[in-house]
Formats: C-alpha cells, structure tokens, sequence
C-alpha cells in the first residue's frame, strides 16, 4: 500500500516544473509527494510550497524544501493533497487527518488540485468514510443539532462523534477547533450538502471537496490511472 501511495506521488511529482509556487498536503501518501520534492529540490529545482498542518511543515523543513504562506504569494499554481475517498465526479472526502481547513484553504487558492491516492481511495459514492465537521467547541450541542437538520434536509442519517486523539483527549486541530465525525454511510447529493453544512455558524469547515480537485492519480495493482 505504501508502495502505491509513493508510486502516486511521484506520478503528481512529473506535474512540477521550475518555479512552481505549490500547496503541500497532509497525511502518508502526500508525505511521500514532500520527500519526493526535496530530492528533486536538492538536485536543483526551484519551488516554494505552502503547508497544509504543522506536520507537513515539519516535514518540508527536513526535506529542504522552501516554504512561504498565503500572505506572501497571490496563488499557487499545483496543490498535491491525499483524500479519504474520491468519487467519479472528483469530489472528495477529506479530514481524517485533520487538516481540511488548511487543506482546503490552500487548495481554493490553487489553479489546480492533483489528488494522489492508493486505488483503495476510488468510491462509486461519498460516506462510507466519515465526514468530518469541523466545529467551534462553543456552543456545540446547538452546533450538533443543526448538523443534523441538515443532514436530513439532504436525505442523510447518522452516528456524530466527537473525534479523540490516541490519548483519550478531545483532538484538537492546528485551527484549534474540534472535529465531528459522522458516519453517513451514502451521501447522494454532495454538493447540496457542502452548502447546508457551510451555512451553519459553529461550522468552520467540513471535509467535503467539492469541484476543487482538477485531476487524481490513483495507484493499484495494474498501474496507474490519472483521472480527470
Ligand atoms: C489528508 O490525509 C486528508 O485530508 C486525508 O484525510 C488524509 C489521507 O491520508 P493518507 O494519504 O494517509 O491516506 O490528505
């Protein structure tokens, strides 16, 4: 699995010319995309890259591979991020490492968006993963119960969780803000969804990307396919 994800990466990697300004994703398979940068960044090529959570910064930084934010450049020209599930219309779920608000804050500043994945990612519909919702902690059994009224405006059910770190604690984003996790199962109507859960004020993001992913390259067992 790991194999494919680094095979994922350095599929994306052929995308990065000279110059590029990029936005660098979170989690194993995009950590694969950093390391395989900084080779190519300690071989000559120029970049810079903006990070999507504290760990791929710390990553950047021991690959040698230069970073700036948002405030310093007006765009960036290729983001490469993982995702948790993929759909045929590109539309993502994302967040199960925790880092969808950065993530999709710098992949909207991106002019494209490649998502890398194992095949395993590829799904015929959105939910079997959980969405996660990224909540403000105050106020958050209101927050909770308009989640599920828009859930079920869009036709869906489900557990809600409060996500815990591996020590038992609340997991606490880079935002500092809580994340909900739902277990929806199916999610037929992504995109109507995306907008009920956006208008709700305790709601800072949730994990659903939809329309931001240009192209995914998706490794497995017979190769690789780019999707676009
Ligand atoms: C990030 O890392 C997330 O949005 C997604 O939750 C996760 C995918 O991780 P991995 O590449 O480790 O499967 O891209």
């Amino acid at each position: 699995m790991d194999q494919l994800k680094r095979q994922a990466a350095a599929r994306a990697l052929e995308e990065v010319r000279d110059g590029m300004q990029l936005g660098l994703g979170t989690g194993s398979t995009a950590k694969h995309f950093v390391e395989l940068l900084g080779e190519r960044v300690a071989a000559g090529l120029k970049v810079i890259g903006v990070p999507t959570s504290e760990a791929t910064r710390a990553d950047a930084e021991r690959c040698g591979v230069k970073l700036t934010t948002l405030d310093e450049v007006d765009h960036l020209d290729i983001t490469v991020d993982g995702a948790d599930e993929i759909d045929p219309e590109l539309n993502l779920i994302k967040g199960g490492g925790g880092a969808l608000l950065r993530e999709k804050i710098v992949a909207a500043a991106s002019d494209r968006m490649i998502v890398i994945a194992d095949d395993s990612k590829w799904v015929p519909t959105l939910g079997k993963f959980p969405l996660p919702v990224e909540v403000i902690p105050f106020g958050l059994g209101a927050t909770r119960r308009a989640i599920e009224k828009a859930f079920a405006d869009c036709g869906v059910s489900g557990q809600m969780a409060v996500r815990k770190a591996k020590d038992g604690h609340v997991f606490v984003t880079d935002g500092g803000h809580w994340i909900v996790d739902a277990q929806l199962g199916r999610i037929a109507d992504p995109a109507s969804l995306a907008k009920a859960l956006s208008a709700i004020p305790g709601v800072v993001e949730h994990g659903l990307f939809i329309g931001l992913a240009s192209s995914a390259v998706l490794a497995g067992g017979e190769g690789i396919r780019v999707i676009e």
